[in-house]
């Protein structure tokens, strides 16, 4: 496993300029803790911004179009996010898979073409409710992450791994200690049976309600390499709390 924690906060659509004075605390205060690495996913329109707002964080799209240029009204490619300024992107987010009705192999298609475009990917799955319920949701996120991880050559090398249950998403409940560990330990084991030992490498986050209060906690599993972080990255106040449990 990567040796620096990963938090990474995902404004999801929230944020106008006003938000830049968000990043560059959060930047500021980064500086101070070279011990965790920190990203921010601002929506598009301030990708390009922020990367010129902050100077240590690493900043990402929160989607990309399964190709890199075309006739997609109102999407956003690869290669655009890589021109703004982004180092990487998020996806199959459960809202994507959820809202816009993304398969496993839309999932797996974008983080290639992500990659193609020189971008690092953070690639997310996890259960909803009934499946935990049923006692499948190792079964269902496994199939997820055999389904949506980038198989290109050298991929591997720049891929992320989010278990967000989505059951847990904006809600304020999130797993216990043992059941985020044994899902990371499943993920775990799925990478190292697609990609070998450089599976072994990949970084698992932990996203669902992460707040100040419950990150010392989970970031102490170790199997947790760091967060995905929604609604608590909104401040800079709150976002540095959760990096600060991690550093
Ligand atoms: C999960 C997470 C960020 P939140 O979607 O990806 O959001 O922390 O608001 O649950």
């Amino acid at each position: 496993m990567a040796s620096l924690p990963y938090i990474v906060g995902n404004w999801k659509m929230n944020g106008t300029r006003a938000m830049l004075n968000e990043a560059r605390a959060i930047d500021r205060a980064a500086a101070r803790l070279p011990r965790v690495q920190v990203a921010v996913a601002p929506p598009a329109t301030l990708i390009y911004r922020t990367r010129e707002a902050v100077e240590l964080i690493g900043v990402g799209g929160q989607d990309c179009h399964v190709k890199e240029s075309g006739a997609f009204t109102g999407d956003i490619s690869a290669p655009m996010l890589k021109d703004a300024g982004a180092d990487f992107t998020i996806v199959g987010h459960s809202e994507r898979r959820t809202l816009h009705g993304e398969t496993d192999e839309v999932v797996r298609t974008k983080a290639e073409t992500a990659f193609s475009a020189g971008l690092a990917t953070i690639v997310c799955v996890g259960e909803i409710e009934a499946e935990r319920d049923a006692g499948n949701a190792e079964a269902v996120v496994g199939a997820q992450v055999e389904g949506s991880v980038p198989r290109l050559e050298g991929a591997v090398d720049k891929l992320t791994v989010a278990y967000e249950p989505v059951w847990a998403i904006g809600t304020g409940r999130v797993p216990s200690v043992e059941d985020v560990a044994a899902m990371h330990k499943a993920i775990r084991a799925k990478l190292v049976t697609i990609y070998g030992d450089a599976g072994a490498q990949v970084r698992i986050l932990y996203g669902g309600s992460v707040k100040a209060d419950n990150a010392a906690e989970l970031l102490s599993i170790p199997e947790v390499g760091g967060a995905l972080v929604g609604g608590a990255s909104l401040t800079a106040e709150s976002f540095l709390a959760i990096v600060g449990a991690a550093a």
